[in-house]
């Protein structure tokens, strides 16, 4: 195939609810997209390197830098006592020391930083520091840290109805405790900024983040600059995961502050073991839960406590907490509930947004109980989940007070049952573990809704700046950044769409401070949301300024004048695009305009933590088999099946993208990525050496992937749903398959704990317990 015959089939296509390639897909595969780390350096560019804390908390006695001046190349050391603003990046709450003064809170945490000539001499010289420290008590264990009531924000605590009541009168009950782990962000690019002093006191800031307002602001108040004296710009991420939501602004605030400091480019790009010392991960939970049920397995009431290792600042602990609350309910209508929140300080890194933002360590939570319940019922998990889903009179209403007005979760089970032969695939399992000591296989389905919006409420905004030259072709800027997600692309679509012409002709420029303000962080799956309404915002202010401007001149209504196929239809005249806008430009219109939007309907009662948090739901479920080695806890993904609710899809090529790589992203989680500290705080999964995330092998050898046929029942953009975070949830199956694998070592009742990373080891612990829990059992005397 020719080059254009490629240009050609795009051109063809509808720009919109169309598979197009992601925008920059020919750049990534030919390795010339430009990242921070890309960007041609500027003479005089210096590198800047952080000499990080060894100790988990311990007052500073003192630090000697000497040894570090003298090394080779480098310019100059900066503390904390050199920053002339505020020493705070904290994104809500200002507990976030830029660089450490006075006291240490945990072991990775940046002392100093040292600038010299080249990337390599920083970071030699940046161990050569002698720090005396006078170590303090340090606590590594969330749940040493409750029982010291130590925590970075009050408990928050949701409860509706009388679930104590309705918990001692249910003819069933299980009571008991579970964990998950963390799970670091693991961006391929990792985290980076490039300062540049320009005239003025104004820095220039490129900066790898999901937030350049944020890095606008943190770095405006470390140096005491006002707002408009600095400009961040953020082409693309290597991946974000929301790793770079918050915790971009350590790196954005010390490559400003050197930069300005010595009045020569910056650049700060610590390696990949630095990274995982320095910065937050998801955030583990610890969750202790009593439910009651009836005899079908019908949750009566429910009463959980889940304890998050926020680490040792707030970062963005209270909204993730918040976020974790609202979705313990997950697909499944709870009467009478008490959901507890509590956010534990530790002497760890700071934890933060990790896709799901709290939502999935909700979720999972009411899962794993719903999975024991089944359990003891001796009845298919299943059922017992369809027993429990939203729907039907009076049950539609979510703990916090948001009626579920879109649910399709029935409609998307039965569709992936069937698709998937669960029934079917249920017995050949059964079958085969009963002629098959060693080797269990295990078969999960579960469900998922996730709701869409920041749950603070002033972030659902966004703006837009489009562009229309005078050759027809279109730029496009607004508040969102490219994280690999394919929004750029996805907004592109929107403005091809709405002005009727073909997707080529539309490109997307970096985010920049510069030109829209006041951005939200592209977070909480709202980037497509926001930026595309605020993009067709402008996009249809254009259109209209040329429908009038065509109308007069044609002598018809501006109403029918139409915008397809590349043309302006005028009756029965058809002007090109670029013709028209040649047209329009001579006759003095204004051929670019602002858009904007705000998500309507939202309310939020923080208090209470009741209202609307969300503006609409996303669906889907996902089943998983697996097959166990009981020997050695290894197991394979033998095959996954998912479906989910993207409504009705700007681009299902990357919405498909989005689930697939969600799915095994919440896999990963769940199944190998382990963090562990030893008994001084210190991070020993730094590294892929030691932290396992999933790779091409770890895929299924069998994968269906579908997107449900859906439209979303609110205005959306184009009526499609966020797609960037839902889908990890999807992930669970894969651990209640393994648990479902491990039960069938025993009599199939007792439900193993299995605790999540399920690691080989886990998986033998959980084996262990079953075993343990079967010849107690066949011990006792039958009546
Ligand atoms: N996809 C890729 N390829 N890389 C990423 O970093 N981040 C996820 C998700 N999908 C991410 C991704 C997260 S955490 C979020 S909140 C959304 O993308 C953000 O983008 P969106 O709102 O435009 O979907
Ligand atoms: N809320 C939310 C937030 O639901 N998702 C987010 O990513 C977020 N970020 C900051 C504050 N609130
Ligand atoms: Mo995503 S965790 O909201 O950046």
């Amino acid at each position: 195939m020719k080059a254009q015959s490629f240009t050609q089939a795009r051109q063809a296509a509808p720009a919109a609810h169309h598979g197009h390639p992601h925008e920059s897909a020919r750049l990534h595969v030919a390795g010339e997209a430009t990242y921070v780390d890309d960007i041609r350096e500027l003479a005089g560019t210096a590198h800047a390197a952080l000499g990080l804390s060894t100790q988990a908390h311990a007052r500073i006695v003192a630090i000697e830098l000497d040894a570090v001046r003298a090394m080779p190349g480098v310019i100059a050391v900066f503390t904390a006592a050199d920053i002339p603003g505020t020493n705070d990046c904290g994104p809500i709450i200002h507990d976030d020391p830029i660089l450490a003064d006075g006291v240490v809170h945990y072991v990775g945490q940046p002392l100093f930083a040292v600038v010299a000539d080249s990337h390599e001499h920083a970071r030699r010289a940046a161990r050569r520091a002698k720090v005396s420290y006078e170590p303090l008590p340090a606590v590594l264990d969330p749940l040493q840290a409750k029982a010291q009531n130590s925590f970075v924000l009050p408990p928050m605590q949701l409860v509706r109805g009388e679930p104590a009541a309705r918990l001692a009168a249910a003819p069933r009950r299980l009571r008991g405790s579970w964990q998950v782990g963390g799970q670091e962000q693991f961006y391929l690019e990792g985290q980076i900024s490039y300062a540049v002093p320009r005239e003025d006191g104004c820095i220039h800031l490129w900066c790898s983040t999901q937030h350049p307002t944020e890095m606008q602001h943190v770095v405006s108040h470390a140096l005491g600059l006002a707002a408009n004296q600095v400009v961040v710009e953020m082409r693309r991420m290597g991946g974000g995961f929301g790793g770079k939501e918050s915790q971009s602004a350590l790196f954005a605030c010390v490559a400003a502050l050197a930069a300005a400091r010595l009045r020569r480019p910056v650049k700060l790009r610590p390696d990949r073991d630095d990274d995982f010392m320095i910065t937050g991960k998801r955030h583990d939970f610890h969750y202790e839960y009593e439910v009651g049920f009836d005899d079908e397995g019908r949750i009566l009431a429910a009463r959980i406590e889940m304890v998050a290792r926020a680490g040792f600042s707030a970062d963005l602990s209270g909204p993730v907490a918040t976020r974790a609350i609202c979705h313990f309910d997950n697909a499944y209508y709870l009467a009478d509930v008490d959901i507890r929140a509590l956010c534990a300080r530790t002497n760890t890194q700071s934890n933060t947004a990790f896709r799901g933002f709290g939502g999935p360590q909700g979720a999972v939570a009411i899962e794993y109980i719903i999975d024991s319940i089944a359990r003891e019922l001796g009845r298919d998990a299943l059922d017992v989940r369809k027993l429990n889903f939203y729907g039907g009179a009076g049950r539609d209403l979510t703990p916090y007070g948001q009626r579920v007005e879109d649910n399709v979760i029935h409609e998307l089970v039965a569709e992936l049952e069937a698709d998937s032969a669960y029934r079917e695939r249920r017995r050949a399992i059964t079958a085969y573990n009963a002629g098959s000591p060693v080797l269990k296989k295990g078969l999960a389905l579960t469900p998922v809704k996730f709701g869409i919006s920041f749950n603070v409420a002033h972030y659902n905004q966004a703006g837009a700046l489009v562009h229309v030259y005078t050759d027809g072709s279109v730029l496009v800027n607004h508040g969102g950044t490219e994280m690999g997600q394919g929004l750029n692309t996805k907004v592109c679509q929107v403005v091809a769409h709405t002005l009727g012409i073909a997707l080529a002709q539309v490109r997307a420029t970096a985010a920049d401070t510069s030109k829209v303000a006041n951005t939200s962080a592209t977070a909480a799956s709202t980037g497509a949301d926001l930026n595309g309404k605020a993009a067709e915002d402008a996009a249809r202010r254009i259109r209209q300024r040329l429908a009038d401007f065509v109308a007069q001149r044609h002598g018809i209504d501006a109403d029918a004048v139409r915008f397809a196929d590349d043309h302006v239809h005028a009756g029965a005249v058809a002007i090109p695009f670029a013709e028209c806008v040649q047209q329009a430009y001579q006759a003095r219109v204004q051929l670019w305009s602002e858009g904007f939007y705000t998500t309507p309907g939202l309310s939020w009662d923080r208090s209470t933590l009741t209202g609307r948090p969300f503006y609409y739901f996303a669906y889907g479920a996902a089943v998983a088999e697996v097959l166990v080695d009981t020997l050695t806890g290894e197991w394979r993904l033998l095959r996954a099946d998912l479906l989910h609710d993207a409504g009705n899809s700007i681009n299902p090529a990357i919405d498909v993208g989005q689930v697939e790589g969600a799915f095994i992203q919440g896999m990963g989680w769940l199944t190998m990525e382990e963090l562990w500290w030893n008994k001084d705080g210190r991070l020993m999964t730094h590294a892929p050496s030691t932290y396992k995330i999933p790779a091409a092998h770890d895929c299924p050898a069998e994968f269906h992937t579908r997107l449900f046929r859906n439209s979303n029942h609110e205005e959306t953009i184009l009526r499609s749903k966020a797609v960037g975070e839902p889908p990890l949830l999807l992930g669970f199956a894969v651990l209640f398959a393994l648990r479902d694998a491990v039960t069938a070592v025993g009599d199939g009742r007792s439900a193993p704990p299995l605790r999540a990373p399920a690691t080989p080891e886990a998986i033998l612990d959980a084996i262990d317990a079953v075993r343990a829990a079967c010849a107690h059992t066949a011990a006792e005397p039958q009546p």
